[in-house]
C-alpha cells in the first residue's frame, strides 16, 4: 500500500495529512483557507491521490505559514508514500487549458527538489489570499516532495484560472509520475540505482561538519524536523529503515528556522 501519514507541528501551524497514491481522488481538506481547500481538492481529484489534510494555523497573522506548511506536509506525505520510488514512471507532464489560460507543468519525481515558477499573477489578492503565497506552496511541495517541478503559465488573464491551472497541472503530472510502470518490474528508474530517501542512507556523515552533504538548502529533502510520521504505525510507509526520512541526526541540517526559508 502506497500510503503515508504525516504530522507537522510548529508554533505557527499544526497539520496532519494522509495520502494514498493509489486512490480515486477522494479529498477531505480543511485548512481554514477556503481557496486553498479548493485547490487541494483539485489536486486530489485530478491526480487520483486520496488526500486528507487538516490544518490549524496562525491565520490571525496571515495565510503565509498555513499555506507554505500544507505544501510541506503534502509533499512529505507523497515522498514517504513513494518510499524508494521503485517502479514508478518518474516523469510527468501536463498542459492544462482553463478558458483563456494555458499552463504547462513538467515534473520529475527524482528526489531533486527544484521549482521553476514562471507564473505571472496580476492581482495581488484572490479573495482573502495573497496570490504570492501560491509560489510558496509549490516551493514547499517541491522541496518536501523531492520533486523537480517546472510550472509555466504560457498565457492567461484570470487569476483564479491561472492558479487553478497550476494545481491541476501538478495533479496530472503527478498522476503520471507516481504511476507504477509495469515494464520496470519494480526497478528504480535511475541509472544511479537510487532515487528515494534511500539515497540519504548512502551518504555517510563526514566527521568534519564542513563536509556534510546537503549544504545547499534548496537541495535538501524534507529535513524539516517538525515533520514526522503519524503515530499510527499502520499508516507508516514501509518500515525499511532505508526509506525513512533523514532519521540520522548527523545528517540533519540546522533546525527549523533556516529550513522554513521564510522571509516573514
Ligand atoms: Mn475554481
Amino acid at each position: 500500500m502506497r500510503v503515508a501519514s504525516v504530522e507537522r507541528e510548529t508554533r505557527e501551524t499544526r497539520i496532519t495529512g494522509r495520502v494514498d497514491l493509489d486512490g480515486t481522488g477522494v479529498a477531505e481538506i480543511a485548512t481554514g483557507i477556503g481557496f486553498l481547500d479548493h485547490m487541494l481538492e483539485q489536486l486530489a481529484k485530478h491526480s487520483l491521490i486520496d488526500l486528507t489534510l487538516k490544518a490549524e494555523g496562525d491565520l490571525h497573522i496571515d495565510f503565509h505559514h498555513t499555506t507554505e506548511d500544507t505544501g510541506y506536509v503534502v509533499g512529505e506525505a507523497i515522498s514517504q508514500a513513494l518510499g524508494e520510488r521503485a517502479g514508478i514512471e518518474r516523469y510527468g507532464e501536463a498542459l492544462i487549458p482553463f478558458d483563456e489560460t494555458l499552463t504547462r507543468v513538467a515534473l520529475d519525481a527524482s528526489n531533486r527538489p527544484y521549482l521553476v515558477w514562471k507564473v505571472a499573477l496580476s492581482r495581488p489578492k484572490l479573495g482573502e489570499m495573497d496570490t504570492e503565497l501560491f509560489k510558496e506552496w509549490f516551493q514547499a511541495f517541491a522541496q518536501a516532495g523531492g520533486m523537480t517541478l517546472h510550472i509555466e503559465t504560457l498565457y492567461g488573464e484570470n487569476t483564479h484560472h491561472i492558479v487553478e491551472s497550476c494545481f491541476k497541472g501538478l495533479a496530472r503530472a503527478l498522476r503520471q509520475a507516481v504511476a507504477i510502470d509495469p515494464r520496470r518490474a519494480g526497478a528504480i528508474p535511475s541509472t544511479k540505482g537510487v532515487l528515494g530517501r534511500a539515497q540519504d542512507s548512502a551518504l555517510r556523515p563526514a566527521q568534519d561538519s564542513a563536509l556534510r552533504p546537503a549544504q545547499d538548502s534548496a537541495l535538501r529533502p524534507a529535513q524539516d524536523s517538525a515533520l514526522r510520521p503519524a503515530q499510527d504505525s499502520a499508516l507508516r510507509p514501509a518500515q525499511d529503515s532505508a526509506l525513512r526520512p533523514a532519521q540520522d541526526s548527523a545528517l540533519r541540517p540546522a533546525q527549523d528556522s533556516a529550513l522554513s526559508g521564510r522571509s516573514g
